[in-house]
């Protein structure tokens, strides 16, 4: 079995196995969606969010758009990882720097990454345009803000949960200040969360469903096969994004390196809670948990811009059908 490295066991991850007659590598929860869009009275609409393991149960960092459509971060937590109990208030950010920079503007698309026994949350942060906001928090009640990593504009944020060279590191997809239509991924390192460079090309868009732009989704998890990362997708329809997600494996110590990744989708917006909603056709991964003693894994995911949905997929199918399904191969047959 394909080894999970450097987490503790989580014999409570949410889990339900592959429905009968399934074939498909990932598959979703039957219950979906987990979070409806008006579990708050302030929501318009819940999705894209993040979930860690905590003192054995789970904490969130959730995106809610208010009934204002202010974007906006929430605590939330849940003793099964299916339900969920969410502060009807933002998180409170603490921000040593707020003379300087100004105050909290917007926030949206968060990650949470354990490191070092510390929680990181990064995201989607306003300043002057879209770039990646970093706080730290032990309780997931008061947030310190940190430095934003990087200059506008720049969004998905997704920090690794080890050091690598000595540096914390980070994955992002520099961008533009509107609906982007382009995007590829890089890795950053930083001594000391403030001060990030060593910026590294990792991957562009390529074929179908990843051909517009691309983006890291949950916090990668570390496997002796490499990284195991989930991204997001995006091809133009005539009708607009259509937002799905794959996975790759990335080098251990060097993770700008690809090994492989995947040439079909795992999932891409089908179920209608994925094609309808405030923005229809958007499935967008934030977080994955794993269990390093049976290989599951539970992906939360945005369902059309609405809702928080679940998938799951077990550890040593995934590695086989990213290097099974390898775009270099696919790219090679194309070319032919
Ligand atoms: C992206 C982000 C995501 C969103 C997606 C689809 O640019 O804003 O939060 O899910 O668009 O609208």
């Amino acid at each position: 079995m394909v080894k999970i490295i450097g987490i503790k066991p989580l014999p409570n991850i949410p889990w339900q196995e592959r429905p009968e007659g399934c074939g498909d590598v990932v598959w979703r929860y039957s219950n979906n969606p987990i979070v409806p869009r008006d579990a708050v009275p302030c929501a318009n609409s819940i999705f894209n969010s993040a979930v860690v393991p905590y003192h054995g149960k789970f904490a969130g960092v959730f995106r809610i758009d208010n009934k204002l459509r202010e974007m906006r971060i929430h605590s939330a937590s849940s003793e099964n990882g299916f339900d969920w109990n969410i502060d009807p208030e933002p998180f409170r950010l603490i921000n040593p720097m707020a003379e300087e920079v100004g105050p909290f503007i917007y926030g949206y698309d968060p990650r949470c990454c354990e490191i070092d026994g510390e929680y990181i949350v990064t995201w989607c942060n306003g300043y002057h345009g879209p770039t990646i906001g970093v706080a730290k928090t032990s309780d997931f009640k008061t947030y310190t803000q940190l430095e934003n990593a990087f200059l506008p504009f720049n969004r998905n944020g997704v920090m690794f949960p080890r050091k690598i060279g000595g540096n914390y590191a980070m994955l992002s997809r520099p961008s533009d200040n509107g609906h982007t239509p382009f995007g590829d991924v890089y890795y950053s390192e930083s001594p000391d969360l403030t001060y990030w460079g060593k910026h590294r090309f990792v991957m562009g868009t390529s074929l179908g469903w990843q051909s517009t732009k691309i983006g890291a989704g949950p916090i990668p998890i570390e496997t002796d096969e490499g990284w195991l990362l989930f991204y997001h997708g995006v091809l133009t329809s005539c009708n607009g994004y259509v937002y799905s997600f794959g996975a790759c494996l990335l080098d251990l110590d060097k993770p700008w390196k690809v090994i492989a990744r995947t040439a079909p989708y795992l999932i891409a917006p089908q179920k209608p809670y994925e094609q309808i909603g405030d923005v229809p056709n958007v499935a967008f991964p934030c977080a994955a948990l794993a269990d390093s003693q049976t290989g599951r894994v539970a992906i939360y995911y945005g369902a059309a811009d609405t809702v928080i949905c679940l998938a799951f997929c077990k550890v040593d199918e995934v590695i086989d059908f990213i290097k099974h399904n390898d775009l270099a191969d696919a790219l090679k047959a194309y070319e032919k």
